[in-house]
């Protein structure tokens, strides 16, 4: 029973905050979720066939019927256990990100922020926290290719010791809408047009251009969306990035703003556009086996975890509102500072039971993180538990193993589709003297979540600020930050994506707008696509305001993909032999790329292993070009018909596409003279090559090579 005053009446006024004696929090360890999964998991080896409810069946082949050749019984209870999970097997998927690929991980501070936040996992050095990644492609179905040109979504689920903490992010930093109103909008618009339900996982379509024109705070983004950003070579060489501004608190209550954004220790890398096209036939899921091939060997992908910080006082010291999600904080402005590492180590045991009922939200969050005045991530707030609600089918989704946090769940909800806690005694609301007024509220003091208490002070009005009608100066800035070959990347990607919009009023709405970005790379479109002449002022919708003189000063070279990290390691060489050529060593070169971390995979006629005993990966029928990152051709004394018949294609693919190549014997009939001489190709016999090779393969892409596409 709870305890009395001194008046000898239970104190009605407020439960006990944190008793004496109460349970300290505990550091989680880093594979506390993994143990925690392990209690669900199944293993069948070995074990007989039961039914859902135990129930060991003789038989699992045949139903039970009236006579060998009659009708099937209705008390074939085990026929309509089966069909009845059967006829249920499938949910709602997500409605934007619904293609994605999962992953466990750690996370690991490696500085000490405890300054700025009082969150569990960023104080302290090497503090590990346990965490579950999922990384999405935005507007294609379930079921759709893994590399079409989209954003990619980024959430991640700490399992810290103070509960679950979600951030939600993009690969892009910056985001299409400013305000959660405009969302269904945008995805009725990218998606697939209600009418014909084409075109699938594609932005190159009229519904998709005229939202744009008709809402240019989209600007920003749609450049990043026309970037390479959005045709990654591998999602584990893509940043990732919170986009809205955050709040963190410190022990002391004092506040400060962040955003977050990761960056892979590989570098960003990217497709080109015809590869990506023709990796998405070849092979559509060719990203998700990526990912988990390298966790699956031991390549586990890293990030550094980094954070911009700014100080409350100075939210109004910027040319753009630093709420706005269509902005970036420029690092000139704002540094970045890296405080972690994220290490993904681990896949899923079932895709479905992990990556597809995982259920992130924004909203989760831990003391010492707090939301900030950002009206797109206020309306996400409230978007997420409502589709996890059904999408999960109930709102029990968090007792589902993935969601469910690594430390205890005590409050007075009860009840509800799927339950699985079995709370015990009659109590189930607050404030009991049955039950000592339990269970107890935490005190801020002792890591009880407390909202920051922020003074606000408004009219309420369905309106947005001047201060985020500016929708062009960081468009322009990204633009103008990035390398040639970036730029015109982008200009060829809208030339694509307006050739296929059919109404000439929208891909002229278009170009016009853009002209507000850049006025060369919007004629340079306008002249592809055969639009009149861009003109900026038609462009331009009156409803934003032009960029003033300190916002066209901002620059953001942190930006530019050419000045990413360049390193070997993982990039696949395909080598290209013969079925029998019982000369070459594949054995040592095989070795040496290996010894500088990148993947070696043999291609030949039939899948016989070499002559010196190397397994042989692919027959040139069921492996095209794009899906390699370098090509090594042996050329034999006396080629096969087959070998002569393929090499063509992987020889031009690798070489249209910018890609090294090595050719090792002799070149006649395979490339032409100039193109033997072109950045980036190797003839020679000479294995000592092998480093010029590597050389070539870190750099990746050769683009003043003439000839590519
Ligand atoms: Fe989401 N978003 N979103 N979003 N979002 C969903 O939640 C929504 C936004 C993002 O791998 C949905 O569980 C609204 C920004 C990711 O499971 C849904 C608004 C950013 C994922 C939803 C936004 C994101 C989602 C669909 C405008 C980047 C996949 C299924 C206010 C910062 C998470 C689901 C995963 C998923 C709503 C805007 C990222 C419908 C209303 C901005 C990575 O609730």
């Amino acid at each position: 029973m709870a305890k009395k005053n001194d008046k000898g009446q239970h104190d009605f006024i407020k439960a006990p905050l944190t008793p004496k004696g109460a349970e300290k929090v505990k550091p989680v360890k880093d594979n506390a979720k993994i143990k925690d999964l392990e209690k669900n998991k199944v293993d069948n080896k070995g074990k007989a066939f039961t039914t859902n409810k135990g129930l060991k069946m003789a038989e699992d082949e045949f139903s039970l019927k009236a006579g060998r050749r009659g009708p099937t019984l209705l008390e074939d209870f085990h026929l309509r256990e089966k069909i009845m999970h059967f006829d249920h097997e499938r949910i709602p998927e997500r409605i934007v990100h619904a293609r994605g690929v999962g992953a466990h991980g750690i996370f690991k501070s490696t500085k000490d922020m405890s300054k700025y936040t009082k969150a569990c996992l960023f104080s302290g050095h090497n503090k590990e926290t346990p965490l579950f990644s999922r990384i999405s492609t935005v507007a294609g179905f379930r079921g759709s290719t893994d590399t079409p040109r989209d954003v990619r979504g980024f959430a991640i689920k700490f399992y810290t010791e103070e509960g679950n903490y979600d951030i939600v992010g993009n690969n892009v930093p910056v985001f299409i809408i400013q305000d959660a109103i405009k969302f269904p909008d945008f995805v009725h618009a990218v998606k697939p047009e209600p009418d014909t339900e084409v075109p699938q996982a594609q932005s190159a379509h009229d519904t998709f251009w005229d939202f744009v024109t008709r809402n240019q705070e989209s600007a920003h983004m749609v450049m990043w969306q026309m970037s390479d950003r959005a045709i990654p070579l591998s999602l584990r060489m893509v940043d990732g990035f919170g986009v809205h501004t955050f709040r963190w608190i410190n022990k002391e209550g004092k506040a400060c703003f962040v955003r977050y954004q990761w960056n892979p220790q590989l570098g960003v890398h990217s497709r080109v556009w015809d590869e990506t096209l023709k990796v998405s036939g070849n092979d559509p899921d060719s990203q998700r086996k990526d990912m988990y091939d390298a966790i699956d060997e031991g390549s586990y992908p890293v990030w550094d975890f980094c954070v911009q910080i700014l100080p409350v006082e100075k939210e109004h010291d910027f040319p753009f509102d630093i709420l706005d999600p269509t902005k970036v904080w420029p690092e000139e402005d704002i540094p970045k500072v890296k405080i972690g590492e994220m290490i993904f180590n681990r896949n899923v045991d079932n895709y479905f039971a992990e990556t597809e009922q995982v259920a992130f939200n924004p909203g989760n969050v831990i003391p010492g993180i707090d939301f900030s005045n950002d009206p797109l991530l206020q309306g996400r707030l409230f978007s997420y538990t409502d589709t996890q609600l059904l999408r999960l089918g109930g709102p029990n989704f968090a007792q589902i193993p993935i969601n469910r946090p690594v430390v205890g769940v005590h409050n007075n909800q009860r009840d509800g589709w799927h339950q699985h806690m079995i709370n015990k005694g009659p109590v189930a609301y607050h404030k009991s003297i049955i039950d000592d007024q339990s269970p107890y509220y935490e005190s801020p003091e002792n890591g009880g979540y407390e909202h920051y208490q922020e003074k606000i002070d408004g009219q309420v009005i369905k309106a947005r600020d001047d201060s985020f009608r500016d929708h062009f100066s960081q468009a322009t800035a990204f633009y103008k930050s990035i390398s040639k070959v970036e730029q015109e990347h982008i200009i060829n990607a809208f030339s694509f994506e307006l050739s296929k919009v059919q109404r000439e009023e929208i891909r002229q709405n278009v170009v016009d707008m853009f002209a507000n970005v850049d006025m060369k790379m919007a004629e340079e479109i306008a002249k592809n696509i055969g639009a009149d002449k861009p003109d900026a002022d038609r462009g331009f919708d009156p409803i934003g305001l032009k960029p003033s003189k300190e916002a066209k000063k901002v620059k953001m070279p942190e930006f530019a993909q050419a000045n990413t990290i360049f390193k070997p390691d993982t990039l696949k060489v395909g080598i290209y032999s013969d079925d029998d050529d019982d000369d070459f060593d594949f054995k040592s070169l095989v070795k040496k790329i290996k010894d500088n971390k990148a993947k070696a995979e043999i291609i030949q006629g039939n899948l016989k292993d070499t002559k010196d005993g190397q397994k042989v990966d692919h027959r040139y029928e069921t492996i095209h070009p794009v899906l390699e990152d370098a090509l090594i051709v042996v050329v034999p004394e006396k080629p096969s018909k087959d070998f002569s018949k393929n090499v063509g294609e992987f020889v031009d693919e690798t070489f249209k596409h910018y890609k090294p190549i090595w050719l090792i014997g002799d070149p006649e009939a395979i490339l032409d003279k100039e193109q033997q001489k072109a950045p980036g190709v190797i003839v020679s016999k000479d294995m000592k090559e092998i480093d010029k090779f590597i050389e070539n393969l870190t750099k990746q892409r050769f683009w003043d090579r003439d000839g590519s596409i």
